[in-house]
């Protein structure tokens, strides 16, 4: 019954002060955190994706045993199963002290759940003598359980109002001060898409999610502050509701991982609304020799973006909204950063909540601590989409198509040949900037039967063709020419 009125009381708190404070949750993080990496892997293979409600569940029978060790020991003396109770609240106290994310109040739940619990062994272990008649025990431990209970459950309601779906769903955006251009006319040629050409705006539930998080963080944007310190002449904290008043820019950006394979799909394009970074670090005095930008998302991922790329004029923003409506929890909710011409490793933090102005002398990130290279400018690609690569087509005429990219510096050309033989230039389509990938189509006059290859090349808007040096992501992003094998009949 004790137990039971920690994780009421404890639920109650956490419920007014954060959902991911709630004592259960905040040490099977911390447990996350703490075991040994074969330990990790063999638990996800044994349990897949329950792993984490195994966990849990663990770690919730381990403690009503320790409950129960505690209810029996106060029966011989008050002051050990006091005393089991402590340590069970110590461990919360300290697991939520030390969570990446804690502030003041994350030990909150936990502190106040035990001291509930240990004034209900105290009451009850008192009050329940042996002698204690049946009507009085039942009114006594039925009172508690009931109390238990009913602070869980108010507990329960205010942690889902509280949840980042719920938070997510209350967002309403402004309309952008400074609204993308209107899509140029002749995207997505309705053949080409038909037969397999990639959409020029991707949808949002299409877009390729690549992240570290086991669990999507849970941030309630009411919640949400962002810090930005470090080299500034004044430290500015943002606040969610602050970011929304501010007049907000909305540009069509390519994202693109640095993980993604020649060919590969882990890019995206999305219309992303959100304030410009350079203003922000203008505002804050960011200077005194640093050249990077530090950013660490609430679940203690980090990355390094070079300082330069965030503030020559390029649309590197302070995102909030993803193709008209609040990031989706998966991309970042409620704020996140987006930087073009930069691998999401370098540049897209996603639940961002600390910006510190720095040098990268100074500091490494998450991914260049694992071997990947500390800045990141994507490299110039294209990818055949359409045919597929082993298809068997009718001779004649072929219709080939994809996709180009080269944020920032933009595509000019783009090049197929067939059997390595001339390169012949592609039809380019437009796009919305030079942050963006574009379609482009080729006729292939398909005259002769058999297997043949089909390679792609693009050239940035530098003049600079894409490099037919094949390598592969590590450390600084993948490179050669995407190509086809196809049969013709
Ligand atoms: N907090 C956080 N932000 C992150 C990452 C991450 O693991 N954690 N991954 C980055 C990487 S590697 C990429 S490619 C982009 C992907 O963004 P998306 O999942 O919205 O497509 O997010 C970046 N931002
Ligand atoms: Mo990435």
């Amino acid at each position: 019954m004790a137990a039971g009125s920690t994780f009421g009381v404890g639920q109650l708190v956490a419920g007014i002060v954060s959902p991911s404070a709630a004592p259960l949750v905040v040490v099977g993080d911390a447990v996350v955190d703490r075991v040994p990496a074969w330990l990790k892997d063999a638990a996800i293979r044994a349990f897949g994706a329950h792993d984490k409600v195994v966990l849990l569940a663990t770690i919730a029978v381990l403690v009503a045993l320790l409950a129960a060790l505690a209810g029996v020991l106060a029966r011989w003396r008050l002051q050990a199963g006091v005393a089991v109770v402590g340590v069970l609240g110590l461990v919360g106290v300290v697991a939520a002290a030390t969570r990446p994310d804690a502030t003041t109040f994350t030990p909150l739940p936990s502190a106040l759940g035990a001291a509930a619990g240990v004034y209900a062994l105290v009451v009850l272990t008192r009050r329940l003598a042996p002698a204690t008649d049946a009507r009085r025990r039942a009114v006594l431990l039925g009172g508690t359980a009931a109390a238990a209970v009913l602070t869980g459950g108010a507990g329960q309601y205010l942690v889902s109002t509280r949840s980042a779906e719920q938070s997510r769903g209350r967002v309403v955006l402004p309309a952008p001060a400074d609204p993308a251009p209107a899509l140029p006319a002749g995207l997505d040629p309705a053949d080409a898409i038909a037969s397999g050409l990639t959409v020029y705006a991707t949808r949002t539930a299409d877009f390729y999610r690549v992240d570290t998080a086991l669990v999507v963080p849970d941030v309630v944007a009411e919640d949400w502050s962002l810090r930005i310190h470090g080299r500034v002449e004044r430290e500015l904290v943002l606040d969610f509701a602050t970011l929304l008043a501010r007049p907000l820019r909305e540009r069509w950006i390519t994202l693109t991982c640095v993980s993604n394979e020649v060919g590969g799909s882990y890019v995206g394009n999305a219309r992303w609304l959100g304030y410009p970074l350079a203003d922000l670090l203008a505002e804050v005095g960011a200077g005194d020799g640093a050249d990077m930008l530090f950013a660490t998302s609430t679940d203690g991922f980090t990355l390094s973006a070079p300082l330069a790329e965030a503030t020559d004029g390029r649309d590197a923003m302070l995102v909030v909204g993803m193709n008209g409506e609040p990031l989706p929890r998966e991309h970042g909710f409620p704020v996140r950063m987006v930087i073009p011409g930069l691998y999401g490793y370098v540049s897209a933090c996603k639940w961002i909540t600390d910006l510190e102005v720095t040098t990268f002398a100074e500091k490494t990130a998450y991914w260049t601590d694992r071997g990947w290279a500390a800045k990141g400018p994507i490299k110039t690609a294209s990818r055949i989409d359409v045919p597929r690569s082993f298809a068997t087509v009718r001779a004649g005429r072929v219709p080939v198509a994809g996709v180009a990219w080269a944020q920032h510096r933009g595509v000019s050309a783009v090049e197929v040949r067939v059997d390595e033989g001339e390169w012949q230039p592609a039809e380019l389509l437009p796009s919305a900037s030079s942050d963006t990938w574009c379609q482009w189509v080729f006729d292939w006059n398909a005259d002769e039967p058999g297997s043949h290859s089909l390679q792609v090349r693009a050239t940035d808007g530098t003049g600079e063709p894409q490099t037919a040096e094949v390598v592969a992501p590590v450390p600084d992003g993948s490179s050669g020419y995407d190509s086809v094998t196809v049969t013709v009949e």
